[in-house]
């Protein structure tokens, strides 16, 4: 199939989400949000793992519109608490979501221990005229020891990639979209579609 332009429904109703992902992909793709189409339900999210999630959260919005989507579910796993926040990490320090409680909740259970280790990881679901499709990707770094910078969302205050002294809020959007997880989940999709819409 071979077309100018391709369009895609991005399944999130996580603002910067969207907005990193719409900077992410070449002009080809055409993306549309769920209010774009007047969806405004809240995606499931309730199997328990973040890939789980991320199938949960496309196929529920595939099966509403039709069109083909592309879903994100994203979380921090730290080494040294046993992957936590992970699946969790949107309401880690409880509801209503708070990104600021979740970090201060982080430090302190962080507070003594030396291993500061942690990955972002983000899996993707594609749904292309009904065929499911997982891609991850993953960044290795460390948790700081206070918020430092003010740019992105979430734990970016807190994550140092490895290789940098900067966290992800404190290097900008530009410099963490060119190797962040997002990035690295939105390259194999990237390769898929290319290949798919003959490009
Ligand atoms: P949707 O389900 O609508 O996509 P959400 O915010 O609920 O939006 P997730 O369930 O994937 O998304 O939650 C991921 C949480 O992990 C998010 O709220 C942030 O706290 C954190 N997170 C994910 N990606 C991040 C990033 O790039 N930088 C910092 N924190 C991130």
């Amino acid at each position: 199939m071979k077309s100018e332009f391709f369009e895609l429904l991005i399944a999130t109703n996580n603002q910067h989400k969207l907005e990193e992902i719409r900077k992410m992909l070449p002009n080809y793709i055409r993306i549309k949000s769920l209010s774009d189409v007047n969806f405004s339900k809240e995606l499931p999210e309730t199997s328990g793992t973040i890939p789980g999630n991320a199938l949960q959260k496309a196929r529920f919005v595939w099966n509403e519109t039709k069109i083909n989507c592309l879903s994100d579910d994203s979380g921090l796993c730290v080494t040294s608490l046993n992957g936590e926040p992970g699946v969790d990490s949107a309401i880690y320090a409880g509801l209503p979501r708070n990104d600021s409680a979740n970090n201060s909740l982080l430090l302190k259970k962080l507070e003594g221990k030396s291993d500061r280790r942690a990955e972002f990881v983000t899996v993707m679901s594609l749904i292309i005229n009904g065929q499911e499709l997982i891609f991850e990707g993953k960044i290795e770094g460390t948790i700081s020891k206070e918020p430092l910078g003010n740019s992105g969302f979430g734990y970016d205050p807190l994550f140092i990639p490895n290789g940098y002294s900067l966290t992800f809020a404190q290097m900008g959007e530009t410099e963490k979209n060119n190797i962040s997880h997002r990035k690295n989940a939105l390259n194999k999709v990237l390769a898929f579609l290319k290949v798919f819409n003959n490009q």
